[in-house]
């Protein structure tokens, strides 16, 4: 699979890190949680980042100038894939359970809500992606369905209830589904949780297809324009920005590299 990694700077600690005492720089670096996405034409939307707080992340080191949060097996990927500074060079510098990021406030590229909070979802996989999952709850079923989840029960998840009441942000339309695809197939699916997997995944293969056969951008720089073709475009801006870049997981590495 070919992600898109969202660099989403820490903006200011939640209490938690901060009673951890994890600094707001280390060894000179700025800190980022580095999201893995296959939508960055969606990024306009993002109004949460989550982890999974009983997964393990850790601090690395990429360069003198940046440090990524992220799984140690994404930063192991990312060694071999031009990202840190000398390849294949892992440079752990902290180690901590995510439920220590949550509460965080992170910067959110190219978003409408240019800060967002990080906030804990429980379906994240430790073995896909970064292990950090940037949130689109217009165009994502998962986010969703999680966010509901926390709206309603904000002190069992540990959160402030603002942080999980931020409502979906409209970023693409689709003839049969709106202005908010994920809503709405949740609402037509009767999904109630995050705990419904099945027919979330359901949901998610329809988003996926909708949005990208069908939607047409709402907002940013290329609004008007078709999913289809803004989605190679917005991917290119980020990166030309220095907020995102190419990663891949070692299969699809592999494949690409010898194609
Ligand atoms: C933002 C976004 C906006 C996403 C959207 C999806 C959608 P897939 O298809 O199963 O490969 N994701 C990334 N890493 C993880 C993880 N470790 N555990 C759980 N979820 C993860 O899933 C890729 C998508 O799953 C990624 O793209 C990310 O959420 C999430 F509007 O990023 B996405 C219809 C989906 N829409």
């Amino acid at each position: 699979q070919e992600y898109t990694a969202v660099k989403m700077e820490v903006a200011e600690w939640g209490a938690a890190a901060q009673s951890a005492s994890i600094p707001d720089k280390v060894g000179g670096r700025k800190i980022f949680l580095v999201a893995a996405t296959l939508r960055p034409e969606t990024m306009y939307g993002q109004t949460n980042c989550f982890v999974g707080p009983t997964i393990k992340y850790g601090v690395f080191a990429m360069n003198d100038k940046e440090a990524f949060i992220c799984t140690y097996r994404a930063a192991r990927n990312m060694a071999f894939q031009g990202i840190t500074q000398s390849r294949g060079e892992i440079n752990q510098l902290m180690e901590f359970d995510g439920s220590i990021l949550v509460g965080t406030r992170v910067k959110a590229p190219f978003a409408i809500h240019p800060e967002v909070y990080v906030l804990p979802m429980e379906n994240v996989l430790p073995t896909k992606g970064t292990g950090v999952v940037t949130s689109v709850p217009s165009d994502s079923p998962d986010d969703c369905a999680t966010l509901s989840d926390l709206a309603k029960k904000p002190a069992f998840y540990g959160i402030e209830a603002s942080w999980a009441a931020i409502p979906p942000v409209p970023v693409l339309s689709t003839p049969t589904y709106g202005d908010l695809i994920a809503p709405a197939l949740i609402k037509s699916m009767k999904i109630q949780s995050q705990k419904d997997v099945k027919q979330l995944a359901e949901a998610k293969e329809i988003a996926y297809k909708e949005g990208f056969y069908n939607g047409v951008m709402l907002v940013g720089e290329f609004k008007g324009m078709k999913v289809e073709e803004a989605k190679p475009k917005v991917r290119e801006r980020m990166i030309e920005a220095e907020l995102a870049m190419a990663y891949a997981e070692p299969e699809g590495l592999i494949i690409s590299r010898s194609a």
